[in-house]
């Protein structure tokens, strides 16, 4: 039903075939499959609840699933935001709203469930965070143990506490997230670990159900999809779904995919500035948004192409503006991410403001993960509790009655 492909040079291999590279000039493979022999219909997903797995005849697994219902998340339409801006059509994927706080629980529930239908034993992956969170969990409901690479000291709280307690075995390296995954790289390589990172085809099949929701839940084609960009594996997936939807002629248009990095780590956004046939890595990659904290994004080829072909955007935001919409979301829409997920809408203000998107368009934003996966920079940014005696004097001094 699908073969893996070599997104640059075409060269095709059988899908169970254990491979993250094309033997033959070293780019990444894509999954592709025999689309008009696929027995998807419009009528059979809108019978099944939005999840992951409504999409089931667009993903490559035959077994029964590793899943914890992932997927489903609301979609939120962004008024008040979207008046200071001046935009009538601003929503919010909360991505966040997954079984593990992020939109990683989409690539691993197809991820996992590969590792076992593909017979591997065990599972490992790089991480600034997220991955190694979800990753945790799946492999915990898989029943298989996991390996997952940090870099020290740089990610958030919440998604150390996430792979400890599912059981991972969590190895903090000193060096950043890409030395992490060129570690992990040749560990999987060396010694038949299954490689659960976006360079894994099947990962991203997951990942690109968050177009195909987002669709069914604003009953069209939004005009642009924009989405945080760090290894850029995400925007590349939504990307690839919504050529298969386009192909299938269930959607007749493609949005505007745009991509938003921190400035400090940003060479999606320079080659797209740039004009530059493809990316040049950053060798110190610095945010707040350590999530996207990615000098070197292993997906950057595709992204390049699904920005360019659908005339989107790239832009970068300064991690000011990124803390600054990060409390926007928490106290003007009720919605509480992380500071590489407010990126996303960060980078629609700039945009806005300056003048680079239509204040007609459609917009949906992609928040990928939840508040609570870094409050380290969530206390940084705020003033402490106030503390009083346990009385009421104390009280309405403290309340200023
Ligand atoms: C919240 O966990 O790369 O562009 O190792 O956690 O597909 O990499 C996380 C990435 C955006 C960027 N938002 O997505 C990891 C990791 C959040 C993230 C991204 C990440 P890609």
């Amino acid at each position: 039903m699908y073969r893996l492909v070599c997104v640059s040079c075409g060269a095709s291999y059988p899908p169970d075939e254990i491979l993250y590279n094309c033997t033959k000039c070293g780019h990444l493979l894509a999954v592709r499959y025999d689309l008009p022999a696929l027995a998807v219909s419009r009528k059979i997903w809108d019978s099944r609840p939005l999840s992951v797995w409504r999409y089931r005849e667009l993903l490559p697994v035959t077994i029964e699933p590793v899943t914890i219902n992932e997927g489903g998340t609301p979609l939120y339409h962004l008024k008040r935001l979207g008046k200071e801006l001046g935009i009538p059509h601003l929503y919010a994927k909360h991505e966040g709203m997954n079984p593990s706080g992020s939109f990683k629980d989409r690539g691993m529930t197809v991820g996992v469930s590969m590792a076992l239908q593909l017979k591997k034993k065990s599972v490992a992956c790089a991480s600034t965070g997220n991955t190694s969170a979800s990753l945790a969990v799946y492999a915990a409901k898989a029943g298989i143990p996991a390996v997952v690479l940090l870099p020290a000291g740089k990610v958030a709280v919440g998604k150390v506490a996430q792979a400890l307690m599912h059981g991972a075995k969590v190895i903090s390296i000193r060096g950043n997230f890409d030395r992490a995954l060129e570690m992990v790289h040749e560990l999987c390589l060396s010694h038949g670990l299954y490689l659960l990172n976006s360079i894994n085809p099947f990962r991203l099949e997951g990942q690109k159900t968050i177009g195909f929701e987002a669709i069914d839940q604003l009953g069209g084609v939004p005009d642009r999809f924009v989405l945080p960009v760090g290894n850029a594996g995400n925007i590349s997936a939504v990307h690839k779904g919504l050529l298969e939807l386009k192909e299938l002629g269930l959607v007749d248009s493609l949005p505007m995919m745009t991509g938003i990095q921190a400035a400090g780590s940003m060479p999606v956004v320079r080659a797209i500035r740039e004009n530059l046939p493809e990316v040049i890595p950053e060798g110190d990659p610095e945010t707040v948004a350590t999530a996207i904290r990615i000098g070197a994004p292993v997906n950057a080829e595709k992204a390049l192409t699904a920005i360019r072909t659908t005339g989107g955007l790239a832009e970068s935001v300064t991690d000011d503006e990124i803390l600054a919409m990060q409390r926007d979301l928490a106290r003007k829409e009720g919605i509480g991410v992380e500071p590489a997920s407010a990126a996303s809408v960060a980078g629609v203000k700039k945009l806005i403001e300056a003048g680079a998107i239509d204040r007609s368009e459609r917009i949906v934003c992609v928040v990928t993960g939840h508040l609570l996966k870094d409050p380290d920079t969530v206390i940084r940014q705020c003033e402490p509790p106030t503390e009083i005696d346990a009385d009421l004097p104390s009280l309405l001094a403290a309340l200023r009655l």
